[in-house]
């Protein structure tokens, strides 16, 4: 008979395959069994504390800043679920560890479960709107996996002529015989499928709250808003172009691009929305939906753009909001002379710091709650949010809006900032070719160019293009609708000849400022530099 301590049946491992596939696999399904239950807890007593989406949050907002611009710059608007799949492949590769741990030096794999746990505790509890209940899933989560793991690996498959676990090797490097598809093989897989099987269940539940959030969706479509009492200024006949390929005058809800830190979107029952109005002012005003419907709202379109947009990027969209002047219920709540900022917050905790000028100078600064005709789809902050023309959003399109925070930018600062981003946010002078697309072969002879400027509260006077090393040539500008939002052009190319050619576009706004040409990255407040693509014209 041969004694093996832990130790010796560490260092000690003639067939290593052999030796990890079933531990690993133990670790495996204790881990889908403590997510599955965890996210299923979640999904029905805190639906904020979703420990993958929890962590993926905490992730989000640790991460500096050049990483989200190179995620975003790699994957668009699917960022979320490549985070989401990392988040997910990280914990089953740690499982897989822990249950090998586990088998070998108990009970170090429970304490590497232990403290996965912890990081998702950690996660739900550091997000500014957490509550107790957001404990929860994340203990849940450690308490399922650490009994799991136990139960797992204390049923390893035994080597039936030492008596160890096929795990602990004997230290003379005898080469383990077990009998394939003995008894307790058997009994491990089983149970082993079984528990990874109760997690997948447990995940496929949670999908019935996903049905909930269809349901608020649906309660969401059911609600009609108000008549405006002052309608958008009309669209001109002449503000869309008739160019194939050419993006839409106004974005449609479904198209409009999404970015917020937000992983699971806010679901706000517009009854208990209520909106506050603190800080430095003389009185503090409170203002619940039914309210916020009853007062004289406004149309007015406007293009949102977001500062991690790069030059010829696509996070801009131009939608026709319904809302009410955010200065009037700044005046009702009348700010004190120091005030210079307000620091708005959302329901999920982000923050955007705004200067008070820019939402009393008379522009279309408003809590929305109609966009397109619409309620706000839930992604773009149903039931109430902020739209400031001439802003980058992150400064002060705060969506789930619930407290407007009388301040001053030498005290508070809103959430991208102390993040590398600039306290102030104005919409840089920008432009963009739509059509051709980049890359695209086209036939030589005549060839449209045409695509979308934009300089916000401020507007575009001319649109130029140019063709290889040749002299800049004037675009038509299509009409505009205001000086808030973009403006279409176009440039019929004649001549076009054979070969491989760059198209430049560069937009000049109402005072006189020429779109510079010097590139700066998108962060600290936003990119600059002219667009350009290469099309090869075929003879
Ligand atoms: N609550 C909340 N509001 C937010 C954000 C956020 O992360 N959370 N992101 C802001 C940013 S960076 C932008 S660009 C706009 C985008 O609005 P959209 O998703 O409706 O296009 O929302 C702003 N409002
Ligand atoms: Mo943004």
């Amino acid at each position: 008979m041969v004694y093996v301590t832990p130790d010796t049946a560490a260092v000690a491992t003639p067939h290593p395959a052999q030796a990890l596939w079933r531990p690993a696999a133990a670790g495996l399904a204790a881990a889908l069994a403590g997510l599955g239950v965890a996210e299923l807890t979640a999904a029905w007593i805190a639906p904020g504390a979703s420990p993958v989406l929890t962590v993926g949050a905490l992730v989000i907002d640790i991460v500096p800043p050049a990483v989200k611009d190179l995620v975003i710059g790699l994957f668009g608007t699917a960022d979320k679920i490549v985070l989401i799949v990392t988040i997910v492949l990280v914990l089953l590769l740690v499982a897989g560890l822990a249950g090998i741990l586990e088998s070998r030096r108990p009970p170090f794999g429970r304490l590497l479960v232990v403290l996965i746990g912890a990081i998702a505790l950690f996660a739900a509890l550091s997000r500014s709107s957490a509550s107790t209940l957001d404990a929860v899933p994340a203990v849940v989560a450690m308490g399922v996996a650490a009994i799991a793991l136990t139960f797992l690996t204390t049923r390893l498959p035994v080597d039936r002529r030492t008596g160890h676990s096929a795990t602990a090797s004997s230290p003379e490097q005898v080469p383990i015989h077990l009998e394939e598809g003995g008894p307790d093989r058997r009994r491990f897989l089983v149970y082993t499928g079984i528990t990874a099987g109760i997690g997948l269940l447990a995940l496929a539940g949670t999908q019935f709250s996903a049905a909930a959030t269809r349901a608020a969706d649906a309660a969401r479509a059911l609600f009609t808003l108000p008549t405006p009492s002052v309608r958008a200024a009309a669209i001109p006949a002449g503000a869309s172009l008739d160019v194939a390929g050419i993006t839409p005058l106004i974005t449609p809800n479904a198209d409009f691009y999404r970015i917020d830190t937000a992983l699971s979107v806010p679901r706000i029952d517009p009854r208990d929305w209520r909106l506050k109005i603190t800080g430095m002012v003389e009185n503090e005003v409170e203002i619940d939906f039914a309210e916020l419907l009853a007062l004289p709202l406004e149309e007015s379109t406007t293009t949102l753009a977001c500062v991690s947009n790069y030059v010829g990027g696509d996070l801009i969209g131009n939608a026709t909001w319904l809302g009410y002047p955010i200065r009037e219920l700044l005046a009702r709540a009348k700010p004190t002379g120091n005030a210079d900022m307000v620091l708005s917050t959302s329901q999920d905790g982000f923050t955007a710091g705004t200067p008070i000028e820019a939402l009393t100078d008379g522009r279309n600064a408003i809590l929305a709650v109609g966009m397109n005709g619409e309620p706000l789809p839930l992604e773009h902050g149903y039931p109430v949010r902020m739209v400031v023309p001439g802003l980058y959003g992150y400064v002060s399109a705060t969506k789930w809006v619930v407290e407007l925070k009388l301040t001053r930018f030498d005290q508070e600062q809103g959430y991208w900032t102390p993040r590398g981003w600039s306290a102030q946010g104005p919409i840089k002078l920008s432009s963009r070719i739509d059509v051709p697309r980049q890359g695209a072969s086209v036939s030589a002879g005549s060839i449209v160019i045409a695509g979308v400027a934009w300089s916000q509260h401020v507007g575009i006077s001319a649109v130029a293009v140019q063709i290889d090393d040749g002299p800049w040539q004037d675009a038509t500008l299509a009409d505009a609708i205001s000086v808030d939002t973009w403006r279409q052009w176009a440039y019929t190319w004649q001549n076009a000849s054979a070969g491989d050619h760059t198209v430049k576009v560069r937009a000049t706004d109402a005072a006189g400022l020429v779109q510079t040409s010097a590139t700066a990255d998108v962060a600290p407040n936003g990119a600059t530099g002219l667009h350009e693509i290469s099309v090869s014209v075929s003879g």
